[in-house]
Formats: structure tokens, sequence, C-alpha cells
């Protein structure tokens, strides 16, 4: 049974009305990413890092899986090989349709960490910056998401993944952002097939053995359909 591992940015979710980062009118263009995505703007000002979370939070609660969600979980079900989903996004659209070999590797809208002792709990639907951590009582409160300058969750884990990996995919994401964007050379060193899927090609493009563009709700169900029929 084939090592199947599957990367998944902004692109996946985007036709769940979910915003993604780098379009024309994405959170980049509202938003200066050193000011809400960083450790540094939120020691500035943790009122306005908290406040973008909380609204991403209740637009990820809004949104549905799309077809595209429903399909790697179906995929998983089949087992028609090892399935593990790394998601850069936070929003929890996989979980919700059904995947359960998951990794946030860039941290989730759902949980709130402690930054003084690491304690993590269900985050409020509306965090504030003087939250105490029910732990060790710090008002240390902040998102449990991976800042620029951080290290992403569970590296060890996925770099163990990909050196097993048979087939690596990387779906709606825009290869801008490293480690996530270095994983498609990590699988071919593996010997693995690499398949982009995407609405177009991301930078890391030209390192994938197959790209198959068009929207994921699409081109999801088809590549995981073919993974299917192959058996
Ligand atoms: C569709 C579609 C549809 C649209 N269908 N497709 C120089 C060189 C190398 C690295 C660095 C460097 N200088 C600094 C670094 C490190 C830095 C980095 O990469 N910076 C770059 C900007 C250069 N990285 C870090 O700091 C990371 N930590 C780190 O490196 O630690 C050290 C380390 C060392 C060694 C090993 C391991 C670690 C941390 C990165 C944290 C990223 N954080 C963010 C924000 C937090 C999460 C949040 O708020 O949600 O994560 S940034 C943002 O970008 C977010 C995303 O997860 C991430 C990736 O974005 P994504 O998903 O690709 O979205 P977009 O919008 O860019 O693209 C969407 C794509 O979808 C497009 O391609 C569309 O075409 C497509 N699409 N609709 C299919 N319907």
């Amino acid at each position: 049974m084939p090592n199947i591992v599957i990367l998944t940015g902004a692109g996946i979710s985007a036709e769940s009305g979910i915003e993604t980062f780098r379009a024309d009118t994405g959170l980049w263009a509202q938003h200066d990413v050193e000011d809400v995505a960083t450790p540094e703007g939120f020691a500035r000002d943790p009122a306005l890092v908290v406040n973008f979370y909380n609204a991403r939070r209740k637009a990820a609660a809004a949104a549905a899986p799309n077809a595209a969600h429903e399909a790697l979980a179906r995929l998983e079900t089949h087992n028609v090989g090892d399935v593990l989903v790394v998601t850069q996004n936070v929003d929890a659209l996989h979980e919700r349709a059904g995947s359960t070999n998951l990794i946030h590797m860039h941290g989730t809208l759902d949980t709130a960490l402690c930054a003084a002792c690491g304690h993590r709990w269900p985050a409020p639907a509306e965090m504030a910056p003087a939250d105490r951590c029910p732990d060790c009582a710090a008002p240390a409160a902040r998102p449990d998401i991976v800042w620029f300058g951080e290290m992403p969750y569970q590296m060890d884990r996925i770099f163990d993944a990909l050196s097993r990996a048979d087939i690596f995919a990387a779906i709606g994401t825009s290869g801008n952002v490293y480690p996530a964007a270095g994983f498609v050379a990590e699988a071919a060193r593996a010997g693995a097939q690499t398949v982009e899927i995407n609405l177009e090609r991301s930078l890391v493009g030209s390192q994938f053995d197959e790209v198959r563009l068009g929207p994921a709700t699409r081109t999801v169900p088809e590549w995981v359909d073919q993974l299917l029929e192959r058996g």
C-alpha cells in the first residue's frame, strides 16, 4: 500500500468562502503581515492580532467543508494507502469533512495557547488579550497559530512521512512559505511521485512530476477517483 502525503493550503478552502492570503484581495492585501502574523506584531499590539484571529475564527465556523475536503476524507477511508494530510490551514474543514490522520502544521483557530507555560485549551469564540491560562493563571493567552519566525508543529513527524512517501500532492498552496514549500523536494528525494493541484502553477510548480490546474472542488475529487480506481 502506498504512503500518500498531501499538503494543503488556503486554496482548498477558498471555495468554502475562506479568504486566501496572497490573492489580489486576500488577507495580506487587507492586513500588514508583520502586524498580524509575527510574534513582534503580537507584542506590539495584542488586541489587533487577537481581533484578526477572532474574525478568522468566526468566518471559519460559518464555512462548510467542500467537495475537495470531502474527497480527501474519502481517500483515507477507502484504505488504498496510508494517507496523511498536512495542512497549513488553521480552519477545521478537513476534520469536519472526516479526515483523521491530519497535522495542522501552522496551528488552529480552535485552541488557545499559553505563552507562559505552553498549555492549550479550546479557544472561546472571542479571545481577549488579557485572557488567563486556565492551568498556570498567567495573563498570557495567544492564538495557537504559527507565526513567521516560529517553528511549525510536528516537523519530525512530517519529515518522517515525506521520507517514506510514494505519492506527494500539494493542493492550493502558493509555494511562498517555507518549510512547506520545500516538501516537494523532500518527497522527490525519497522517490515519491509528485503532483501539484492548484488554480495556477505555484512558485515551486516546476519541481512536480505532474500539474493539474483548476478549482479544487473539481480537480481534487477527480484525482482521488483516479487513485481509487487504480486501487
Ligand atoms: C486555489 C483555489 C481554488 C486559490 N482551487 N487552488 C527565506 C528563505 C526560506 C525561508 C525563509 C526565508 N526568510 C524567512 C523564511 C522562513 C519563513 C518563510 O517562509 N518566509 C517566506 C515568506 C520567505 N517561514 C517561517 O518563518 C516558518 N517557520 C520556519 O521557517 O521555522 C524555521 C524552520 C526551519 C527549518 C525547518 C522547519 C522550520 C513559519 C511560517 C508561518 C506561516 N504563517 C502563516 C500565517 C499563520 C497562519 C494563519 O494566520 O492562517 O501561514 S503565513 C500564511 O502563508 C499562512 C499560510 O498557511 C501560509 C501559506 O499560504 P498558502 O496556503 O500557500 O496560501 P496563499 O494565499 O499563498 O496561496 C493560495 C493558493 O491557492 C494559490 O496558489 C492559489 O492559486 C490557490 N487557489 N483558489 C485550487 N479554488
